[in-house]
């Protein structure tokens, strides 16, 4: 294929509630969505970078940057066979994993459609449904939590995480394991805890969690081993993971038994099926990670989830539990057995709705041969 034409869209949706974390809280979510044009097809990909370099260092603007200079002049009008020969064209640029992934989604979508098949099938998913859960952020009381909880699990969700922060941790745990002791319960701490609070770690092994997700430094691996070392409770790595050697590196020193996919964080589609491979085969688990997504980065989310070791539950939660509106159609719903199907149609399989994509562009720049 011979992409003539790339898009870039900044967008900002307001979500339907603010999401409070350790690293502060969010009340919009600032994203781009790349589209890319050839031999008459359209492939639509989105890039996870943030208004704010509070999870990653990206930012939309520094995505915007590195697409505009660097990756998307690398494919511009070039003959390309597949989406590996594109990865090929930008191998050279470090780091700027968003900014990546946001470019190689747009590019799977239209190779996917050019061969009449789903994203899915392309990354070669086994399941036509999903498990999915839900992600909460710190509340401002335990009643309110188990409100909150109530409501998610009627829905159908399978498991529910808790972001923690220091002082905002073991008093939420505990209520909700009182009031829900079967629950499939994890918690995501973002990076706000040192070695010092080993102990208050080892007290959240009394509570049946999942796991522990990125309790330590946002690029440790050498501290989470110790940590894993002292509590049995299962750690599991987000921020820190980058690609395969990081992977790698997590799993030989015992950093973590649980790997979180997000193909933002990891370059792309292509890097996350080689992290869900070798985790496969080092008998790891993996889980699809989120980041607030729109419906266009959610539809290859879903596809990506739809490969054999996803066998946890992941932050793939409906639309209408992060924006009024989707961008998408039709939207992403929740089924009451707790599953999200799979699109079966060529590529991202929604239609994007464009009349509310124009609605939130914030601004739009269009690059040609
Ligand atoms: O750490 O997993 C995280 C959202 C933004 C940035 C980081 C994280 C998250 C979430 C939300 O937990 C997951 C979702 O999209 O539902
Ligand atoms: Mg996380």
């Amino acid at each position: 294929m011979i992409f003539k034409q790339v898009e870039l869209r900044h967008i900002k949706m307001i979500l339907v509630s603010p999401f409070v974390t350790s690293m502060g809280t969010e009340y919009d979510e600032e994203h781009i969505i790349v589209r890319v044009d050839g031999d008459g097809l359209t492939g639509w990909g989105e890039s996870v970078a943030e208004g704010t370099p509070f999870y990653s260092y990206e930012t939309v603007q520094t995505a915007w940057h590195i697409l505009r200079d660097f990756l998307i002049p690398a494919i511009l009008g070039k003959d390309l066979s597949g989406v590996d020969e594109a990865i090929a064209l930008y191998e050279h640029v470090r780091g700027h994993m968003m900014a990546k992934a946001g470019l190689e989604a747009a590019l799977w979508d239209a190779f996917a459609k050019s061969k009449n098949m789903s994203l899915s099938k392309m990354f070669g998913g086994v399941r036509s449904k999903v498990d999915v859960g839900v992600s909460i952020g710190i509340q401002s009381s335990e009643k309110e939590l188990i409100h909150k909880v109530e409501g998610y699990l009627s829905e159908g969700y399978k498991r529910i995480k808790i972001k923690i922060a220091p002082g905002r941790d073991i008093q939420f745990i505990k209520a909700l394991r009182k009031e829900f002791p079967d629950l499939l319960l994890q918690v995501d701490a973002n990076s706000a805890y040192t070695l010092n609070d080993v102990g208050l770690f080892k007290k959240m092994d009394d509570y049946q969690l999942q796991l522990i997700e990125q309790p330590l430094g946002y690029e440790d691996i050498f501290d989470h081993s110790k940590l894993q070392r002292e509590i049995k409770t299962p750690i599991c790595l987000d921020e820190s993971i980058h690609s395969l050697d990081d992977t790698r590196a997590a799993i030989e020193l015992g950093s973590c038994r649980i790997i979180n996919i997000k193909p933002g964080r990891v370059g792309g589609f292509t890097e996350s099926k080689l992290i869900h491979d070798y985790c496969a085969s080092m008998n790891i688990p993996v889980w699809h990670g989120g980041m607030l997504e729109s419906g266009i980065g959610r539809a290859g989310n879903v596809a990506l989830a739809s490969l054999p070791n996803f066998t946890l539950p992941g932050d793939i939660s409906a639309s209408k539990r992060y924006y009024k509106e989707d961008i998408v159609v039709p939207e992403f719903v929740v089924n009451r057995d707790g599953t999200m199907d799979v699109p079966t149609k060529p590529g991202i399989g929604v239609e994007v709705n464009m009349k509310m994509l124009e609605k939130v562009t914030v601004k739009k720049e269009v690059f040609k041969l």
